[in-house]
């Protein structure tokens, strides 16, 4: 897990006012939303994960184990309950509120790509190594 610890800033996003829209995300948040450059960084302690995500805008940290279910609270303020799992460097991040979102992370060693799909939309987000 040579991705552990490191820092992967937003480069390019495709579909995220969608993605928002489509989780009835206000104008305000999106448009916000849609102007910062995230930098997510996933940490371990023994079996716990913490999946940082930093902006000028809004920040999130989540702290998990492998497969257990979790509550969250999405950077929007929706209340959700969440199971992550780690397949080598793919990370797939379920989330289950009014509607279902599925985030899959793969961390790779210059770039993390990370689609997140809502309904019949389909968000892609690219973050490069820092
Ligand atoms: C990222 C963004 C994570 C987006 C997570 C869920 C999408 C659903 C709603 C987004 C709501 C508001 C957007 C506001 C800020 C965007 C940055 C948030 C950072 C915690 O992983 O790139």
């Amino acid at each position: 897990m040579d991705f552990l610890g490191k820092k992967y800033k937003l480069a390019s996003s495709e579909h995220f006012d969608e993605m928002m829209k489509a989780l009835g995300v206000g104008l305000v948040t999106r448009k916000m939303g849609a102007q910062v450059s995230p930098v997510v960084e996933l940490n371990k302690d023994g079996d716990t994960f913490s999946l940082k995500t930093t902006s000028t805008f809004k920040s999130s940290e989540v702290k998990f184990k492998l497969g257990e279910e979790f509550d969250e609270e999405t950077p929007d303020g929706r209340k959700v309950k969440s199971v992550i799992t780690l397949d080598g460097n793919k990370m797939t991040h379920v989330q289950k509120g009014d509607k279902v979102t599925d985030i899959v992370r793969e961390f790779g060693p210059t770039e993390m790509k990370a689609i997140m799909k809502v309904d019949d939309i389909v968000c892609t987000r690219v973050y490069k190594l820092q």
